[in-house]
C-alpha cells in the first residue's frame, strides 16, 4: 500500500502550480462540498463526470469523505488513466487556490489513515471531522465503514463482496455502452441491484440507523458519510443523516449553501435530455437514481 501511495505521491500529490486557474478570487458559490467513494484507480470511477462536477461547483471547503483512491484494487492491478490523475490535480489546485480540503479516509484507502493529522499538498488528512454549518449545526464527518458489520466480522468476506461488486460494475459499463449505442439514457445496474437486494436485507436501513445513533450519542446534530454508495438526506431519530453517495454509479454529492441549507446533487451530463441536474430535498430520497 505504501508503494501505491508513494507512486502517487511523487507525481501527483506535490504537483507544481502549472495548471490554468479556473477559480476566481471572489467567494465561491457554495460553502461546502462533500464527495466520497470516487474509487480512483478502478475502471468504475466516473472521473470525467467528477471533473465536470468539480469545475462547476467551487466551494470554500471540500470534504473528501473516504474511498477516494481505491488501494484494494490498485494493489491487485495497477489502473491509473489520465482522467484519474486530472481529478487529483484538480483537488490539489483547489487547495492551492484557497479552498480548505479535508480528507477523511475510508476502508479502500485505509493506507491514508496512518497519515491522519498531516498535511499533503495543502490537504488535511483526518480520521474524522466535524463540520459546523452556517446555521450552527454540528455535522460529524466520517466515511462509515466502521459500521459495516460484514467488514468488521470477516475481512475475507468483504474482499469477496468487493470482487462481486467489481464484476457488477463491469457488467454495468458494458450494458450502458450498449444502451448509449441504442440511444437510451444511462441506467445503473449495480445501483438497481443494490437498491433491491440490500434493501431486502435491511442493510442500508441498519447502516443509516447505526450511523445516526452514534452521531447523536456523540452530541452532533447530524452526520455526513459515504461508503454504502447511496445518496440520502433525511432525519433519523432527530439526527440529520446525510450520505453524499458515490462516483462509480450514482454520481452524487452533498453541498452546503451559504445560508446553511444542505442539498444532495445528482450530476447529469450537459446536453443530456434529462438536464438540468435532478435535485432533491430532505424528504425525497434518491430513489430516482437507484430504484
Ligand atoms: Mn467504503
Amino acid at each position: 500500500m505504501r508503494a501505491a501511495f508513494d507512486a502517487l505521491g511523487a507525481e501527483t500529490f506535490f504537483a507544481s502550480a502549472a495548471d490554468a486557474p479556473d477559480e476566481g478570487g471572489e467567494t465561491p458559490p457554495l460553502r461546502a462540498v462533500f464527495i466520497s467513494d470516487l474509487h480512483l484507480g478502478t475502471p468504475g470511477c466516473q472521473a470525467e463526470a467528477l471533473l465536470d462536477f468539480l469545475k462547476q461547483h467551487p466551494s470554500q471547503v471540500l470534504y473528501l469523505v473516504g474511498d477516494i483512491v481505491d488501494g484494494w484494487q490498485l494493489r491487485r492491478r495497477w489502473f491509473w488513466p489520465q482522467a484519474h490523475n486530472d481529478v487529483v490535480q484538480k483537488i490539489l489546485r483547489r487547495a492551492r487556490k484557497g479552498c480548505r480540503v479535508v480528507y477523511v479516509p475510508g476502508n479502500h484507502d485505509e493506507f491514508a489513515r496512518q497519515f491522519a493529522g498531516h498535511l499533503f499538498g495543502g490537504i488535511e488528512v483526518l480520521q474524522e471531522a466535524v463540520h459546523v454549518t452556517a446555521d450552527g449545526r454540528r455535522l460529524w464527518v466520517i466515511h462509515g465503514d466502521h459500521f459495516d458489520g460484514v467488514i468488521q466480522c470477516a475481512r475475507w468476506l468483504a474482499y469477496l463482496g468487493d470482487n462481486l461488486y467489481e464484476f457488477t460494475l463491469r457488467l454495468n459499463r458494458h450494458l450502458n455502452s450498449l444502451r448509449a449505442r441504442l440511444g437510451l439514457p444511462y441506467w445503473s445496474l449495480s445501483a438497481y441491484l443494490k437498491g433491491r437486494v440490500k434493501k431486502a436485507l435491511n442493510y442500508v436501513n441498519d447502516f443509516e440507523a447505526a450511523v445516526a445513533r452514534e452521531a447523536r450519542r456523540r452530541g452532533h446534530q447530524g452526520v455526513v458519510c459515504g461508503h454504502i454508495h447511496r445518496a440520502e438526506m433525511r432525519e433519523i431519530e432527530g439526527v440529520l443523516y446525510c450520505n453524499d453517495g458515490d462516483w462509480v454509479e450514482s454520481r452524487t454529492a452533498l453541498v452546503e449553501h451559504h445560508d446553511g441549507r444542505l442539498e444532495v446533487l445528482h450530476w447529469t451530463p450537459i446536453g443530456h435530455a434529462r438536464t438540468p441536474a435532478a435535485r432533491h430535498d430532505i424528504h425525497s430520497p434518491a430513489e430516482e437514481a437507484t430504484a
